[in-house]
């Protein structure tokens, strides 16, 4: 048994929406996945996989999973950025897979086993008004969550990204050779955000923990005079408020609110959270397992977190496959300041091409106990859904020019 690494294949399948999966093979028949996907740069990715990164992982030893990381990472000179860091993140993930399985552990007791008994999660809530928003909200707590992040529409908009007028279950990401283009008016959400919300709370009562997602779109003002108005409502945290980049936004927020704050889904390392954890201007951090390097510097991430009483919320929406769901939950179960783990759900058939071995109960999520990450990719069915370009939308402000994210 030597744990050499012969196989490093991208697979890319689109059961409902697209995800690039790595599969890593050893020599001694040993399989271990790790999810590749990102949003819209589905090829990009599975590229550098493909092209970069599989050619120098054939021959290497898949129990060297830190020097493999730093490898990948140091010696690629360019540094993060997320498709690099996507593509790591698979191929950590995948080797943390081989390496429960080659013990016969679930990757949480080699992550130090086991400091809580489930994880809790949160799933969307959508509605173009209040009732339907209500009807949404209820709907999920009587599927046992007890926290839902909550999104509606805007009075004079057609379309509101991450909102839908009818009860089909949404998927952001529209399929199509170029993203759909809405219309965005930030003055009439911030007029509509705060009454809808205060009015949600009013009718679930105190307990139900409730979330809010801005996706990017404010001015650090217009984030502060959110903030300051959403704190009768009692968030769970507020999302997103300003565009990542510019952390310094974030400090003018809390000076003017103490509503949580939430960011860094589009973050990849632990130097894009560092300035925003060591000066405490979020409460939660929301980097994911497969966007940010995967198992290992997730933990990184977090354990830097802690220093600062800032907790982990790591992204799952749909782009998130199973498998990275997976390898989250483990690091959750595992982490003292793992806070909540994101849980949009997929559809029926994603559950079929990647059967696994976690599970939703009662609000809460559990990583399950088959060695490795427990989560499988049934490849025939997989390649009956090929990739297909699909994009998620764009937004121009009323005057055609483009909107953040
Ligand atoms: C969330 C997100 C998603 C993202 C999407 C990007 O909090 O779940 O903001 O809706 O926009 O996953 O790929
Ligand atoms: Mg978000």
């Amino acid at each position: 048994m030597s744990d050499r690494i012969v196989g490093a294949e991208v697979i890319l399948t689109s059961p409902t929406r697209n995800f690039v999966t790595l599969k890593v093979t050893t020599d001694d028949g040993v399989v271990g996945y790790g999810d590749a996907t990102l949003n819209g740069r589905e090829l990009a990715v599975a590229s550098y996989l493909r092209d970069h990164v599989a050619p120098l992982l054939i021959g290497r030893d898949a129990r060297r999973i830190e020097d493999t990381w730093q490898y990948l990472y140091r010696g690629g000179y360019w540094r993060r950025g997320p498709v690099t860091m996507a593509a790591i993140g698979a191929v950590d993930v995948a080797l943390w897979d081989i390496k429960g399985k080659t013990l016969g552990q679930p990757v949480y007791q080699l992550l130090g086993g086991a400091v809580r008994d489930r994880v809790l999660g949160y799933t969307h809530a959508t509605g173009w008004e209040l009732p339907a928003l209500l009807d949404s909200v209820r709907e999920r707590t009587e599927r046992g969550f007890q926290a839902v992040r909550a999104q509606m529409g805007v009075p004079g908009l057609d379309t509101v990204y991450g909102v839908f007028r009818d009860a089909r279950a949404y998927e952001p990401a529209g399929r199509g050779a170029a993203p759909v283009e809405e219309v965005w008016d930030t003055d009439a959400y911030l007029r509509a955000a705060p009454e809808v919300l205060a009015g949600l709370r009013a009718e679930v009562g105190p307990e139900l923990k409730l979330l809010h997602d801005a996706h990017h779109r404010l001015t650090p003002q217009q984030a502060a005079r959110l903030g300051r108005a959403l704190e009768p409502v009692d968030l769970f945290w507020l999302e997103d408020v300003t565009p990542a980049e510019n952390q310094e936004a974030l400090r003018l927020v809390r000076r003017h609110t103490t509503v949580p704050l939430a960011l860094g889904e589009v973050f990849n390392t632990v130097w894009d959270c560092q300035r925003l954890v060591t000066e405490q201007l979020i409460d939660f951090v929301r980097t994911c397992v497969s966007h940010a390097g995967g198992i290992s510097h997730l933990r990184r991430i977090l354990q830097l977190a802690e220093l600062y009483q800032v907790r982990g919320a790591p992204h799952g929406p749909s782009d998130v496959s199973p498998v990275a769901l997976g390898a989250s939950l483990h690091v959750g179960l595992a982490t003292p300041n793992f806070a909540i783990q994101e849980y949009m759900g997929y559809d029926p058939l994603v559950h079929e091409v990647f059967p696994h071995a976690w599970a939703y109960a009662d609000g809460h999520l559990t990583p399950g106990d088959a060695p490795g990450i427990g989560v499988g990719l049934d490849e025939e069915l997989a390649a009956r859904f090929p990739y297909e370009p699909a994009y998620l939308p764009v937004a121009r402000r009323r005057d055609g020019s483009m909107t953040d994210w």
